[in-house]
């Protein structure tokens, strides 16, 4: 039995989504369609931060890998998506352990304790990359590397082109290189998305790409609808399940501290004369914090602004109702059930301001570099030189994945990290020695945000870094022991004076953590 994972069906009519005769011949249970995919298949399924993943598809998928099991079998696939999915797809298949190897992203609880307990292999990629590294080959055994493609969709023409979903992802990829396309035709998914997508798809081999044509947040310049080789489509399912759309919290005081920083920090750049008063196209992160450093936009100084980013969530349907923000340019939604409420009522009016992209356009290094995004991401852990954990947590494994933060970090303008100082009741210090994984480097990172500052990296050797990371983001009871560390690092350095480390205590606030439950030395 499937334990309880908060699955809701809503009832919708079909209506006419289904326009296309051939494709309507193709419709079948999802069971059905399920049982069409062998074992040890690679599937690629669309989805990114839990909207426009396939719901009926994967269920289906874990209810046959418990019968398999009751058969002594076990049902194993490799996954691709475009980012996370929901817990339809993810919790779902991870705990009926059919999951066997899982690609790019995940923000799962229950996939998660599998990658970590080593039950489930799991490659964490820059999300712009992913569906090069399909193409070229990585992946697949099948004549086209992918043996399915399981997509959502929310209808088909009558000429066969398809009207895409809440979320582009890797989409267009997974089309082009899967041997066989099973289609999930979503009737909760609002018709009226249509001509909120603009596809372009990139050749996938090197020395064939031209320069890419998007250069403003709003240009339009691909397809409303995905168009595929539908003769590779053995499968069409009806479905009417919702989208993850997960609650945001209030912005918590801490939060709102983060974003004071982050805010101050742009009207300095604007008073500087670097920045416009409508900033850089705006690229944020997932999560609450990410949320609050929106609201605080929202209400702050700057106007006409724009977003070139992964993810629209609901600060950002908030700057675009005050009109604070004109436009904003992402793959996929994240919004909360409230905030599906208010798109869904105000669709009309987001469809001229809301461009949905596939992945590997919204994060594309090319367009992020030449826009001069500003982007702003949360970060697990971050070290005194300036290098950045987003994914690592020590003693537990991975968190959810890089996500888009690599891509946008490496080529934004403003290259921005922001956490609470502390997790776990001041028992972890976010801010260390030496970080214990790095996803980002010192040599991106232009600026580090906690609670109590904004440290700015820029223009700063090393140990000015750490000067500047230590006095203005670190919580203040760990000040002195990280200056300690500094201090005898400049004395007994393992590393050398440029970035002076102590190879034997670099891990030293871990390694205590692990023993004590606590990162700070026993009194
Ligand atoms: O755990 O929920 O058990 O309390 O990690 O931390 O502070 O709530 O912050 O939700 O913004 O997540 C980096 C994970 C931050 C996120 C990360 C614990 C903490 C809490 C969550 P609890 P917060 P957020 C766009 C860009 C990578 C992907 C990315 C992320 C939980 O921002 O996944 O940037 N980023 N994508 O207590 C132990 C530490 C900790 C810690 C936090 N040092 N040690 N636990 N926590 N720091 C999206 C896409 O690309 C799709």
């Amino acid at each position: 039995m499937l334990p309880d994972f908060k699955v809701r069906e809503e009832k919708h009519t079909m209506g006419d989504r289904i326009l296309h005769n051939g494709l309507k011949s193709k419709v079948m249970s999802a069971e059905a369609a399920a049982a069409l995919i062998p074992n040890g298949s690679v599937v690629g399924m669309s989805g990114f931060t839990g909207a426009g993943y396939p719901k009926a598809v994967p269920i289906a998928l874990a209810k046959r890998a418990i019968d398999e099991k009751l058969k002594g079998k076990a049902l194993k696939l490799d996954v691709l998506t475009g980012a996370s999915t929901g817990p339809e797809q993810d919790s779902m298949m991870s705990f009926v352990e059919s999951q066997r190897f899982r690609f790019p992203y995940q923000g799962d609880a229950v996939t998660r304790e599998k990658i970590n307990a080593g039950i489930m292999e799991y490659q964490d990629m820059h999300l712009s990359h992913a569906g090069s590294l399909v193409r070229y080959g990585y992946y697949g055994k099948g004549k086209n590397n992918i043996d399915f493609a399981v997509i959502e969709v929310t209808k088909i023409n009558a000429d066969g082109t398809l009207v895409p979903s809440s979320s582009c992802g890797a989409n267009n990829v997974y089309f082009e290189m899967a041997d066989k396309i099973i289609l999930e035709v979503n009737s909760w998914q609002d018709e009226r998305l249509e001509g909120m997508h603009d596809i372009i798809s990139i050749p996938g081999e090197h020395g064939k790409r031209v320069p890419l044509p998007i250069l403003k947040t709003d240009d339009r310049k691909g397809s409303k609808f995905w168009n595929i080789d539908i003769s590779k489509v053995v499968a069409v399912v009806e479905s009417t399940f919702p989208d993850r759309n997960a609650a945001f919290k209030p912005p918590e005081d801490i939060h709102k501290r983060i974003a004071g920083h982050i805010i101050d920090f742009l009207s300095n750049e604007v008073k500087a004369g670097r920045l416009s008063k409508h900033l850089n196209p705006l690229q944020s992160g997932v999560g609450n914090i990410a949320n609050a450093v929106l609201v605080g936009l929202n209400e702050g100084p700057f106007e006409n602004m724009t977003s070139y980013t992964e993810v629209i969530q609901d600060g950002m349907l908030d700057m675009l109702d005050s009109g604070k923000l004109t436009v904003a340019s992402a793959t996929a939604f994240s919004v909360s059930p409230e905030g599906q409420i208010r798109f869904n009522k105000q669709i009309d009016d987001y469809r001229k301001k809301i461009i949905l992209r596939p992945q590997e356009i919204s994060n594309h290094p090319e367009i992020i570099r030449r826009l001069g995004c500003i982007a702003m991401n949360g970060f697990v852990e971050a070290d005194i030189y300036g290098h950045v954990n987003s994914t690592h947590i020590a003693g537990k494994g991975i968190e959810n994945g890089i996500g888009g933060s690599g891509d946008f970090a490496r080529n934004s303008a403003y290259t921005i990290f922001m956490s609470p100082a502390t997790a776990k009741d001041g028992k972890i210090s976010a801010i260390v020695p030496f970080a214990s994984h790095i996803d980002h480097t010192e040599h991106e990172v232009n600026g580090i945000v906690t609670e109590f500052g904004f440290a700015d990296l820029r223009g700063r050797s090393p140990k000015e870094k750490a000067k500047e990371v230590i006095e203005k983001c670190a919580a203040p009871e760990y000040r002195p022991i990280l200056w300690d560390y500094v201090k005898r690092s400049m004395k007994n350095p393992s590393a050398g004076l440029h970035s002076p480390h102590m190879f034997s205590e670099a891990f030293a606030f871990h390694t205590r953590y692990l023993q004590t439950g606590d990162m700070r030395p026993k009194k």
